[in-house]
């Protein structure tokens, strides 16, 4: 039946949902649905696949074209992704229920691994009382020079009318905790995402699951910039971030506010822990690192090394992903 592109844009598990691109870029028409051979192929919504039909409304993978990225999570034994090919990470958090520091911290870190622009969303502002909390607990990110953007997704449409030009042509992923917003957000920007996640629903595994599937929609007409319509990924709550595929060298890259630190200690290989004449640490003594954020890498460093062993027991030969273009393997 010859095969064609198509964006992956549903899937929970190894369930997804396609549609086809036309020749000029454009996606639409009806939704596919792919079956996945084996772990050579496993998707992430947002990629871009090369199908062959199988019958009217199925088809199965023929290849994933490369990827510009790919955000995933990971624990030293399995992996879940995200999404693919995003050009910006919206992280979602809410003045109640609070949110997690450490969660917010590793997304912060997923980000800057992927070297994919981060906006952090405070929403629920409309909660007053709570609002100096959130804020004090973002004060070490906006130093950091992340963007934070103040929003109500529920009582203050304007605050999401501001954030317009932010999505503009740009495929953004909604990443955070159950209960932040992040599907009411994407209902007050995409009008029609309630009967698009039904639609979803009916195809992906019979209904049952799409509140735990990543999906992708279309933005409104405001979302075209001069190449292309901006899209919004929407991902299921997490409550664990793992970062167990980053090796350690990786990770004192991605903290941003490290840098200039890097190479000052006393010991080449320093660990930022207990060394004598470290910078990092004395850079934290002098308030201009947060202790949160050394204490962060710490964990991020001692889950990798936790991986690590129970990698090399499990099965020797297998090779840690060093970079995050490879697609995860469950492990
Ligand atoms: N007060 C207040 N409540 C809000 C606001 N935005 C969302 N909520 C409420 O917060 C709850 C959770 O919102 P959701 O959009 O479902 O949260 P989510 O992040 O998509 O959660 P998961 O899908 O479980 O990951 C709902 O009861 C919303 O009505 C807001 O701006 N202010
Ligand atoms: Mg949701
Ligand atoms: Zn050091």
């Amino acid at each position: 039946m010859g095969s064609f592109r198509a964006l992956l844009s549903a899937s929970y598990g190894r369930h997804y949902l396609a549609q086809r691109i036309e020749a000029d870029g454009s996606h639409g028409g009806p939704f596919i649905q792919v079956s996945v051979p084996g772990k050579q192929h496993l998707g992430a919504v947002g990629d871009r696949l090369i199908l062959e039909a199988t019958s009217a409304d199925q088809a199965r993978i023929l290849e994933i074209e490369p990827r510009k990225n790919l955000l995933y999570r990971s624990d030293a034994f399995k992996s879940k992704s995200i999404a693919a090919n995003v050009d910006q990470i919206l992280i979602v958090l809410a003045t109640a229920p609070a949110f997690s520091p450490d969660l917010l911290g590793r997304a912060v870190i997923a980000a800057e691994l992927n070297q994919i622009d981060l906006h952090i969303i405070l929403n629920k502002c409309d909660l007053q009382e709570k609002l100096t909390v959130a804020r004090d607990q973002l004060a070490p990110y906006k130093s950091m020079g992340y963007a934070v953007h103040e929003v109500s997704a529920k009582f203050n449409p304007q605050s999401l009318d501001i954030l317009h030009p932010l999505l503009r042509g740009k495929v953004s992923v909604l990443v955070g905790q159950s209960g932040m917003g992040k599907s009411t957000l994407l209902n007050a920007w995409v009008p029609n995402a309630a009967a698009v996640t039904q639609e979803y629903s009916q195809k992906l595994d019979s209904g049952k699951h799409t509140t735990t599937a990543c999906r992708y929609f279309d933005l409104p007409e405001w979302g075209r910039d001069i190449h292309c319509l901006g899209a919004i990924i929407d991902s299921p709550g997490f409550q664990e971030f793992g970062l167990a595929h980053v090796s350690e060298s990786q990770l004192q890259h991605a903290f941003r506010e490290f840098k200039s630190y890097l190479g000052k200690c006393r010991f080449h290989n320093c660990k930022h822990d207990n060394e004598p004449d470290c910078a990092v640490q004395a850079a934290v003594l002098s308030g201009a690192i947060a202790s949160e954020r050394l204490t962060l890498f710490k964990q991020l460093v001692s889950d990798s090394k936790t991986a690590d062993i129970q990698i090399q027991g499990i099965s020797p030969s297998r090779e840690r992903w060093s970079t995050s273009l490879k697609p995860p393997y469950k492990r």
